[in-house]
């Protein structure tokens, strides 16, 4: 088979189902093979970096991997924010990219990116693992290997160069599938697990777990559950893993960190919390509230990721290397005394939890989802959101304002139905995550909550939800502003204020004239029977519905200890 074909042949063995991409002269030979290699559908983006976005939510959504196919040059470039957003998700994409005949580089051809013209593999290379160009058709089936594995054992993006005259070159030999095991390769330090963690448990009452995004997959979301409930462990979880262990489980604390609640927060910052026990969680500002040293218990933190360079980060912690599904399963599993001695000190943990969960409500100033003014309150947009979307909702929030809302005021029920690109946070993100997020679980309704400013950088992606009848509905909390920096500009002059203003958009007509259905709201009794229409819409025509709700922008975001939390890191440093 040529190169192209041979490329388009293994992400089908990989059973990859789809794959993203703007075309291009560059890109011409892999038109062919994308469009008649079984098993792979081939998805035109609007830009290619919605094409990245959408293969970010394409492997979030189906635990294998995303591809984006886009040209070398100014589509490796504007890809470069969503690889850069899923090299800090830690999400697992390939990009491929089609690149001048190795025979013309340098020589001024057209859109020349090879390492003789504007080198795009230099300017990709702080935001993917590892970006190879496979300049000899000899070495394309060892370079696709080493991008792949690459990726899957970093969980990070990789980048592949493919000049025209290799994609149009003879490979010999078919693609060997790469084990299963190559998914989830790094090996359990069952012995940290045995010699460091377990005497502790064994002796340790206050324990509470912090589970992050690096819980993958329904077999890690599982675990986490066994455990928990076998050993009466209060669970909270990062923002971006949000729903690893149902919000409405017994044992679920919600969110710890950016826009978490208030019995993660309260929970995890107790004072007598002997243990805290990490899995999968980089230990970032946001997902520690600026390292709020009360986050360290009074023994030691119990830190498991596949990655050991997280590990001891900010703080000291007792290391276990190894998939933290595959700790979560040999703890939930141990059958030894010292495991018999941690359950039987599951009611004191039960009734620490109890405690916090009694004292009021999971979240901050609830009485804010019944909220009758107008503009609508972005608390009751959410709420009703919530109580209106279908079971098995799967939620995409870009970065804003409305990040915050949604973060606090959705209850995420179910492992994996929680998206959103949180460590870099690029506007614009969402709307082509969920589009890659339904190729791989088209079973499940999707929804998309964004802001007026998200829309401006990737709304156009709308269109391609149209084309292919991704029956999205998207909520736009319009604002009429870059909200979240309006909180700042406000206090510091009227004129600073005006340039977070954005224009009365009539987001509705930009919808349909992209063949999509829309709904504008401006009465808060009116947004449950949107919303139902909406999913019933969205659903019955195949079509995207966009919903412009229009709330308002001044209403204090749910994230009181975040901003406590800044004012004493300010204040001390
Ligand atoms: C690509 C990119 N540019 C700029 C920012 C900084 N930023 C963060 S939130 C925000 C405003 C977002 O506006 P909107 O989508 O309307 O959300 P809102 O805050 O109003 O809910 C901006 C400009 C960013 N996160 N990403
Ligand atoms: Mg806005």
């Amino acid at each position: 088979v040529r190169g192209a074909e041979y490329v388009l042949d293994a992400i089908a063995a990989e059973s990859v189902g789809a794959v993203f991409m703007v075309p291009g002269g560059m890109n011409d030979a892999f038109m062919g093979p994308m469009t008649a290699t079984p098993g792979v559908r081939t998805v035109v983006a609007a830009h290619e970096g919605g094409a990245a976005y959408m293969a970010d939510g394409y492997a979030r959504a189906s635990g294998r991997f995303g591809v984006a196919f886009g040209i070398g040059g100014p589509g490796v470039f504007n890809m470069t924010t969503a690889l850069g957003s899923a090299r800090s998700d830690r999400s697992r994409v390939l990009a491929i990219s089609g690149e001048v005949p190795t025979t013309l580089e340098g020589r001024g051809m057209f859109q020349d990116a090879s390492g003789a013209g504007l080198d795009d593999l230099d300017v990709i290379r702080p935001v993917v693992g590892r970006s190879l160009a496979a300049e000899d058709v000899a070495t394309l089936p060892s370079d696709l290997r080493a991008l792949l594995t690459w990726m899957l054992a970093r969980n990070e993006p990789t980048h592949l160069s493919l000049p025209t005259d290799v994609q149009a070159a003879e490979v010999k030999t078919p693609w060997t599938p790469l084990p299963a095991a190559a998914y989830s390769p790094t090996p359990l330090d069952q012995d940290a697990l045995d010699d460091a963690v377990w005497p502790m448990l064994t002796s340790a009452q206050r324990v509470v777990a912090l589970a992050g995004s690096g819980v993958r997959g329904d077999r890690g979301a599982d675990a986490l559950r066994r455990f928990a409930e076998r050993f009466g462990v209060p669970v909270a979880t990062t923002l971006e893993a949000k729903g690893v262990l149902g919000e409405d489980h017994p044992l679920s604390l919600g969110v710890f960190g950016y826009a978490g609640s208030r019995w993660a927060t309260e929970a995890v910052l107790d004072p007598a919390v002997e243990v805290l026990l990490v899995f999968g969680v980089d230990l970032n500002q946001r997902n520690t509230l600026y390292w709020d040293e009360r986050m360290r218990p009074t023994t030691a933190i119990v830190q498991v990721d596949s990655d050991p360079t997280v590990i001891g980060r900010p703080w000291p912690a007792v290391p276990v290397i190894g998939e933290p599904a595959a700790a979560l399963e040999a703890l939930a599993g141990a059958a030894h005394s010292a495991a018999d001695a941690f359950a039987a000190t599951s009611p004191i943990r039960m009734a620490a939890l109890q405690t916090v969960r009694a004292s009021g409500d999971r979240r901050y100033d609830p009485e804010h989802q019944t909220s009758s003014q107008v503009p609508i309150h972005p608390a009751r947009a959410i709420a009703e959101l919530h109580a209106t979307a279908p079971a098995g909702t799967v939620l995409c929030v870009d970065s804003g304002a409305h990040r915050a809302w949604a973060g606090h005021y959705w209850t995420a029920d179910t492992p994996g139905r929680y998206l959103t690109a949180t460590n870099l946070g690029p506007m614009g993100a969402a709307l082509p995550l969920a589009i890659g997020a339904w190729f791989a679980r088209p079973d499940l309704p999707h929804a998309v909550v964004i802001g007026d400013g998200c829309m401006l950088m990737h709304g156009l992606e709308l269109h391609t939800a149209a084309r292919y009848e991704v029956p999205l509905v998207v909520i736009v909390m319009n604002n009429q502003s870059y909200g979240n920096i309006w909180f700042r500009a406000h206090v510091v002059s009227e004129a600073a204020a005006h340039l977070t203003d954005i224009p009365d958009i009539d987001w509705a007509a930009f919808a349909r004239s992209l063949g999509a259905h829309a709904t504008t709201v401006t009465d808060p009794a009116d947004l449950a029977a949107a919303y139902t229409a909406a999913f019933d819409d969205a659903r019955r025509s195949r079509r995207p519905h966009l919903l412009d709700v229009r709330i308002d922008k001044s209403a204090a975001k749910p994230t009181t200890p975040w901003s406590d939390a800044m004012h004493e890191w300010e204040d001390h440093h």
